[in-house]
């Protein structure tokens, strides 16, 4: 193993040009790389890039780029010390959060970045959020796969794009972040290196494309928002995202009889708040009751992100909808808080 590290480019802002169709992802981004940090690369560990094909503006991901960019890191876990994925921002939750399930706790790092302008044009983020990266990806492992951006490091599973034109454009939800990058690094948070760690086995499990949906509650829902998730095969579960504590139109019988219609056909239902902190109270009002009575899986304070990657992750694993009912509430890799 050498001390170089290995950049992976999926796509996103921070390798993307100009053209005439607006900003899109452009191979070459090692000389990109080069030519905007400059000599501060003297400073910085050695690394080598591995552009994915396609480069994707990260609108487009789907869980094959999940399987493609687990399985670069895979491949090459031997051969680097420490790997920088970087992502759009629009779905680095996603990534982000699956990638934290499907390596689990790991013995070297992994961490997930990109910007909000590109590289290459004045004023981007690109440059700090990369030098970063490369600044501590090589250091001891975080047991974990992490998001840094603008300056805080965070676990991966519970960020959230918060602000499409801040440079700080995540939020760490219902978890302190890792770290605070200033002069010095100040890490908070999850203790480090608390895991037995180990290398990413070679995947055996492909994920089901239309496994997994999400419904959006809010006031007066058409029965055509959801009736399709019943009628569709391929659809196993549902993250239902619902208001405040967990509360759902108790009062609208179609949508009640929607969510025991998804029971009796054995299709998993999550429940995750709207609200970005805080996390759900399932029960605490009559109006989110029924979802106890139901069964329904309670979301606690999971991310939407965490949550639907967690779904389509078991079920790629062969779980079932006993199997996930048991499992749902037993965090994987601190998802979500226990208590
Ligand atoms: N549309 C871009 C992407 O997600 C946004 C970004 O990276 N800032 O690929």
């Amino acid at each position: 193993m050498t001390q170089k590290l290995l950049i992976i480019y999926t796509g996103g802002t921070i390798g993307m040009v100009s053209t005439e169709h607006g900003l899109a992802p452009a191979a070459g981004l090692a000389n990109r790389i080069q030519d905007t940090l400059g000599d501060s690369l003297t400073d910085l560990p050695e690394f080598d890039v591995i552009e994915l094909n396609p480069l994707i503006d990260s609108s487009n991901i789907t869980p094959n780029n999940w399987s493609q960019i687990y399985d670069t890191l895979q491949s090459n876990w031997s051969t680097y010390a420490g790997f920088i994925v970087l992502h759009g921002t629009d779905t680095l939750a996603y990534t982000a959060s699956v990638l934290s399930y499907m390596l689990g706790a790991c013995d070297k790092n992994v961490i997930i970045t990109g910007s909000q302008i590109p590289l290459g044009m004045s004023r981007s983020d690109g440059i700090s959020n990369l030098e970063a990266a490369l600044a501590i990806a090589g250091e001891e492992s975080f047991d974990m796969a992490t998001v840094l951006f603008h300056h805080t490091l965070m676990q991966a599973n519970r960020v959230t794009k918060f602000s499409s034109h801040d440079f700080a454009a995540f939020q760490s939800f219902n978890a302190e972040p890792l770290a605070k990058l200033s002069i010095h690094k100040r890490f908070t948070g999850v203790q480090l290196n608390a895991h037995h760690t180990q290398a990413p086995k070679a995947r055996d499990y492909e994920f089901a494309l239309d496994s997994v949906g999400v419904l959006p509650l809010y006031p007066s829902m058409p029965k055509s928002a959801y009736q399709g998730f019943l009628d569709d095969e391929q659809c196993k579960a549902v993250v239902l995202h619902t208001y405040g504590a967990g509360n759902i139109a108790d009062s609208n019988p179609d949508l009640v009889a929607f969510l025991e219609a998804m029971q009796a056909r054995k299709k998993v239902v999550i429940n995750v708040t709207q609200c970005a902190h805080g996390g759900t109270s399932q029960g605490a009002y009559a109006a989110g009751s029924l979802l106890n009575r139901l069964s329904i899986l309670d979301g606690k304070d999971i991310t939407l992100e965490a949550a639907f990657t967690k779904a389509h992750w078991l079920l790629a694993q062969g779980y079932g909808f006993d199997d996930i009912q048991a499992k749902w509430s037993q965090p994987v890799m601190g998802e979500v808080n226990e208590s």
